[in-house]
């Protein structure tokens, strides 16, 4: 499996907390953002968005960090690291997109922060 990334990016690190997290094996392939790598063709033809991160995998290849997570998570299915309840999955999409104006929380809690 590999993951291009861009590190510095918090939808890198995100991906490849996920894969460290899950204690998954990948070769990291850096796409330097900085010099313009995304716009090559080699990296086009994986994403014509020409954004990381990218995961490749046995040929399959996926764009879009949330859905890198939760493919990363299918893995290690048994870590339970992607919810599987009707409620938890959507209140930890919202979570992952990175914006509180949308989503919910568990049942049982009062308030979105905290513990
Ligand atoms: N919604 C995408 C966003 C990916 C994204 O915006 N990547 C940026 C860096 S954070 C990128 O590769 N930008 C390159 C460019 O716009 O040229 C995701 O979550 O993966």
């Amino acid at each position: 499996m590999r993951l291009h990334v861009f590190p510095p990016s918090p939808n890198a690190i995100k991906v490849l907390a996920a894969a460290a997290l899950l204690e998954l094996p990948y070769e990291r392939v850096v796409v330097d953002l900085f010099t313009g790598e995304q716009k090559r063709r080699a990296f086009t033809a994986l994403n014509p968005n020409q954004k990381m991160p990218v995961l490749e995998d046995d040929g399959f290849v996926l764009w879009e960090s949330n859905a890198i997570l939760q493919y990363l998570a299918g893995k290690r299915p048994e870590r339970g690291f992607w919810p599987s309840d009707p409620a938890g999955k959507p209140t930890f999409r919202a979570g992952s997109s990175g914006r509180r104006s949308i989503g919910g929380r568990p049942a049982g809690r009062t308030s979105s922060s905290g513990s």
